[in-house]
């Protein structure tokens, strides 16, 4: 098998597996969100990725796609429960997103990810030229660092957390918490999305495992009485911003945009886009406009409040509560708010494709972010970055990770009602050189922190290590 400089490794690989009319499988590119803030960084560098290709037990040879080479892992149909709706989805997710749901410890969930996470870094291990850099990619696989240090010493390894990494108070429930520590702690770069994501792991560090921190580094024993130094950090992610900007100039995209704002016919919309995800506040949202509507601070002839919910983990069972909850309380506020002409809430449980999105953000007045914790939320960056004309308002939860930049948005804690409702009857009411203002502030942000540079500063430290390690062995050797 051929190698690679660079790997990443992920839960899933970037495509899906797609059969033909003739029965012929073939690869197509996925529209996940890591595929697109990883496209730009893997192009034209003859990169590997290491990841599942999205069907249980499926046993494909690593193939070329796109110029990077895939190499798919087998996951069991156990594999998926216990180690990704398992472990992943069920413990350490509701864990790290500040127990919005009740995380549940379960040790035959971790000995699935324990297992699940050397495969990978076996995977991983098999593809990596000589002195290469391997780039793991979030809370799916927090032992893959460690797992492939001990097969390859020689390689340079980057770890990238995507979603919050909680306060130690929390953090210290989990049962294997030193072994997930530890883990991480088998990468030379491990970067967050905030600040005080980085803040929270170096204090987990210290308590449990005792190693100094200093500013941006840990100095991590290697049982030979030396210390490895690690940089943990926050490397805030982005989006392809330049690519958002050409589809909302796109002339076909506009006039979507404007026949939806016709047909939806108020003179107010809001925009909700979230996975369909109990951290993401679509249920703080739906009660804050609910209430607006109860007050008569707001009517269905007004304003339209527009939720896309694409479908995700159905098969967790929090997951499969939470969307009851939400179509039930979107049935009761169209039943009692809606007219025959007017309807309260559009509410669509589905995928899009992109083109559709930017519409749907160029249509709305009006952008609803209400997370009650997430790593750093896409969606407000991509609705800022389609605004060219400046119009528009960001209604936008600290809770966000978005929230460090974006600071000229409506920010707003979700469990506060009334706050947010009052937040958002100012966003439907601000004047447009209000809206000019917060917005320009925010564009220049997300244009001049785009998702290139969010690969190449995390690379760059990488790479400055990498260096550091060779330019130590040349002298160790001399
Ligand atoms: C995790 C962290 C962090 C959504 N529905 C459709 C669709 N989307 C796209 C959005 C956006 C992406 O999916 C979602 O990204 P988010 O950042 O909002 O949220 P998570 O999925 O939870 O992502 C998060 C992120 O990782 C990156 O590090 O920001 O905090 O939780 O790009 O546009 N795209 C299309 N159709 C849909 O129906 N095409």
């Amino acid at each position: 098998m051929s190698r690679a400089d660079l790997v990443v490794v992920a839960n899933r690989l970037p495509v899906d597996r797609v059969e033909g009319p003739d029965g012929e499988p073939s690869w197509r590119r996925s529209p996940g969100g890591l595929v697109t803030a990883l496209e730009q960084v893997m192009q034209n560098l003859d990169g590997a990725w290491v990841g599942w290709g999205g069907k249980a037990d499926l046993e494909v040879d690593p193939f070329e796609f796109d110029g990077n080479l895939l190499v798919p892992v087998k996951l069991s149909p156990a594999d998926l429960q216990d180690y990704y709706e398992g472990f992943s989805n069920g413990t350490i997710w509701p864990l790290y997103h500040d127990v919005i749901a009740a995380p549940v410890y379960k040790r035959s969930w971790w000995d699935a990810y324990v297992r699940v996470n050397r495969r990978f870094a076996e995977a991983a291990a098999e593809v990596a030229n000589e002195g290469g850099v391997v780039w793991v990619q979030d809370y799916q696989l927090q032992l893959v660092p460690k797992f492939l240090r001990e097969l390859r010493p020689d390689v340079t390894i980057g770890y990238f957390h995507h979603i919050p990494f909680p306060a130690y108070a929390l953090f210290a429930q989990l049962p294997w918490r030193k072994q997930v520590l530890e883990g991480l702690l088998g990468a030379d770069v491990v970067g967050f999305q905030r600040l005080a994501d980085a803040g929270n792991f170096q204090r987990s560090i210290r308590r449990l495992l005792s190693y100094p921190t200093k500013s941006d580094t840990v100095q991590v024993p290697d049982g030979e009485g030396e210390t490895r130094l690690v940089i943990a950090k926050h490397y805030p992610i982005s989006i392809d911003a330049e690519q958002f900007i050409a589809l909302s100039k796109d002339p076909a995209i506009i006039a979507r945009a404007k026949a939806l704002r016709e047909q939806v016919g108020t003179d107010t919309l809001l925009l909700g886009v979230d996975r369909l995800d109990y951290t993401k506040g679509i249920r703080h949202r739906l009660k804050a406009h609910s209430e607006l509507l109860a007050d008569g601070r707001l009517t269905a002839s007004a304003a339209t409040l527009v939720q896309v919910a694409s479908p995700s983990r159905p098969g967790v069972e929090a997951y499969q509560d939470l969307r009851d909850e939400i179509e039930k309380t979107v049935a009761r506020t169209n039943g009692d708010y809606s007219s025959v002409e007017y309807t309260a809430i559009r509410y669509l449980h589905q995928g899009f494709p992109r083109e559709e999105m930017v519409a749907l953000y160029l249509a709305a007045d009006v952008m609803l972010v209400t997370a009650l914790r997430d790593g750093m939320n896409l969606v407000a960056k991509e609705y800022v970055a389609v605004r060219a004309d400046n119009t528009g308002v960001l209604v936008l939860s600290e809770f966000a990770g978005a929230a460090d930049e974006l600071g000229s948005a409506l920010l707003v804690n979700p469990h506060d009602i009334d706050g947010t409702k009052d937040t958002i009857m100012r966003a439907i009411n601000m004047p447009k050189a209000e809206q000019a203002r917060r917005m320009k502030t925010m564009r220049k942000k997300v244009m001049d922190h785009d998702v290139e540079k969010w690969g190449r500063s995390f690379l760059a430290d990488v790479d400055a290590l990498r260096k550091e390690r060779a330019d130590k062995a040349e002298a160790d050797n001399a």
